[in-house]
């Protein structure tokens, strides 16, 4: 986590109470996170096996709410439930040991009460240092003398790491420890043994700068009810007029006649093809469309129909799906594609299997095997960005806008699909794999072998600009970067005459010639083509 997400998220950090007299852990962490709590730790003084049911429910309610999630105490039990951290104390293993366990992204808070602890501990693989207690508490049995804003004050001043301010805290003395310089306030019976929890956890979250969560995100539950609300937007597209007949709600659906259907499906999975790291779920609904319509636009045919399964962790917010739906329709509606159906399921990991139909050209189909000796090879435009601005992303290296659009949001290119197939050009693909995977597929297709030409008067300039900052060569993204999601194709040069003349950012990147010994004639050592999840 960032240092500034850091500091945010500690500003409200509520613990749990395991023997409060009315609420349980759960009803806590609900009012606490409603009130507007930034992150939550798991606290039990009897624990055994029986609550890891709780714990479970516990980090699945910070996880649909964003809210980092931390075991007190244990790091192994920090490791088993894949808690977001630990906070420990003096008398536990050590935050090293914590980080060696959990990793470098974990985030590790230790305890520190005195200036004679601070000087024992060694704060390298720490966070955050909880201190206190700052005013008097019943909460803990062994709590060391309380500090008071003094010492809140004189530990932040030795201290570069933030500090979080503990024991009694409440509404009223909150504001206190935050003008003391803490990065936040942790509470336990301020609101699991208040008469009013919410009240009481909304003067906090007030007090911190903490903004009220205007409503508590849930999971999504009901499969059927879900399923109703993504395609309320779509029934709006269906008449008399379209190609479905019938349209979603029944267990099929109807189409008018197709003269040539063309079917593609593809798959996104979250961690291997999209992550919400850098993408927001609108951004994934639409290139999850535009990626497998793109197989459309590289086969001539004009988009019909979409069909989604969806698999879905317990855990997800049914906001979040709503929100992935709203950039699959945006990405429908700019395809005049209609949503033919789908299913959803329940799966430990959030990913969209997507069919598509579409309606290709009467008796012409322009395949991977349709490239022949002399032809050139092209491509509709720049290739290379969409790595360019993925690494970007990992850089979190804002400067390259351009690049990291073509990462994030591709569009299917069916404007160029339009005037290849009116050149009547009978070899395209559309290239997710990079230069060098996708020109192999088409020599080994149409038994030629590819020479790569690239010439550095085409070369974008945003991707050169990229290049020279982190000295990378520019080939390289070229052929092996991949979801470019522009359309490769070999034609005769003439015909490419033509095309260039409509789409002027269309540019040569080699030639086929007839096969000698290799596919690939002339690709540098150490290039192979993109692979998702790598
Ligand atoms: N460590 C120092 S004081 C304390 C802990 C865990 C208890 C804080 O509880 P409360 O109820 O917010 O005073
Ligand atoms: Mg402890």
């Amino acid at each position: 986590m960032l240092p500034d997400d850091l500091k945010k998220a500690l500003r409200f950090y509520f613990i749990t109470d395991d023997d409060a007299p009315a609420l349980t852990p759960v009803e806590q962490v609900s009012i606490a996170l409603k009130a507007g709590a930034t992150m939550i730790q798991y606290r039990n003084k009897s624990m055994t096996p029986h609550f890891l049911e709780e714990i479970i429910t516990i980090k699945s309610m910070c996880k649909t709410n964003n809210v980092p999630f931390l075991m007190n105490d244990d790091i192994i039990l920090a490791k088993a439930v894949q808690a977001d951290g630990v906070h420990v104390g003096q008398a536990d293993e050590s935050p090293d040991i914590g980080r060696q366990i959990l990793g470098p992204e974990a985030i590790i808070g230790i305890s520190i009460s005195t200036l004679d602890e601070l000087d024992k501990t060694n704060l390298l693989s720490c966070d955050y240092i909880g201190t206190g207690p700052v005013f008097p508490t019943g909460t803990k049995d062994d709590a060391k003398s309380v500090i008071g804003l003094s010492g809140l004050k004189a530990l932040i001043e030795k201290v570069s790491i933030p500090v979080v301010a503990i024991g009694g805290i409440n509404g009223k003395n909150a504001k206190s420890c935050m003008e003391a310089g803490a990065a936040g306030v942790s509470v336990i019976s301020a609101v699991s043994r208040s008469d009013n929890p919410l009240e009481s956890a909304s003067g906090i979250a007030t007090a911190c700068g903490c903004p009220v969560r205007a409503s508590l995100e849930s999971h999504w539950s009901d499969e059927f009810d879900l399923i109703d609300k993504l395609l309320l937007p779509a029934r709006e597209y269906y008449d008399e007029n379209t190609p479905i007949k019938i349209p979603p709600g029944d267990d099929t659906a109807l189409f008018s006649t197709i003269n040539n259907p063309i079917i593609t499906t593809d798959t996104q999975r979250e961690g291997v093809h999209f992550s919400f790291d850098w993408q927001t779920p609108e951004e994934v609904g639409c290139k999850a469309v535009e990626s497998t319509l793109s197989d459309l636009a590289a086969s001539y045919a004009e988009p019909i129909s979409l069909f989604i399964n969806l698999a879905l962790p317990s855990d997800i917010s049914e906001k979040k799906v709503e929100a992935i739906y709203s950039g699959v329709h945006k990405a429908l509606k700019r395809h005049q594609c209609l949503l033919g159906g789908g299913n959803i399921s329940r799966a430990s990991q959030l990913s969209l299997d997507l069919f598509a139909v579409g309606n290709g050209m009467d008796n012409f189909f322009p395949a991977r095997s349709g490239a022949k000796p002399g032809d050139g090879l092209y491509c509709t435009g720049p290739i290379g960005l969409a790595r360019a601005g993925l690494l970007s992303l990992q850089k979190k290296d804002s400067q390259f806008k351009k690049l990291i659009e073509k990462f994030k949001s591709p569009i299917a290119r069916f404007d160029a699909s339009k005037v290849l197939a009116r050149n009547r050009v009978t070899c395209v693909i559309d290239m997710s794999d990079g230069l060098a995977g996708d020109a192999k597929h088409i020599a080994k297709a149409s038994e030629v072998s590819i020479e790569f030409d690239l010439n550095p008067d085409d070369f974008d300039s945003d991707l050169v600009s990229f290049c020279n900052k982190y000295n990378i060569n520019p080939n390289e993204f070229m052929l092996a970067g991949g979801e470019d999601y522009e359309l490769l194709f070999a034609c005769n040069p003439s015909i490419f005459k033509e095309i260039k003349s409509v789409f002027p950012s269309a540019i040569q990147v080699g030639r086929c010639l007839p096969f000698k010994k290799s596919l690939l004639l002339n690709l540098p050592s150490g290039i192979s083509s993109f692979q998702h999840g790598k």
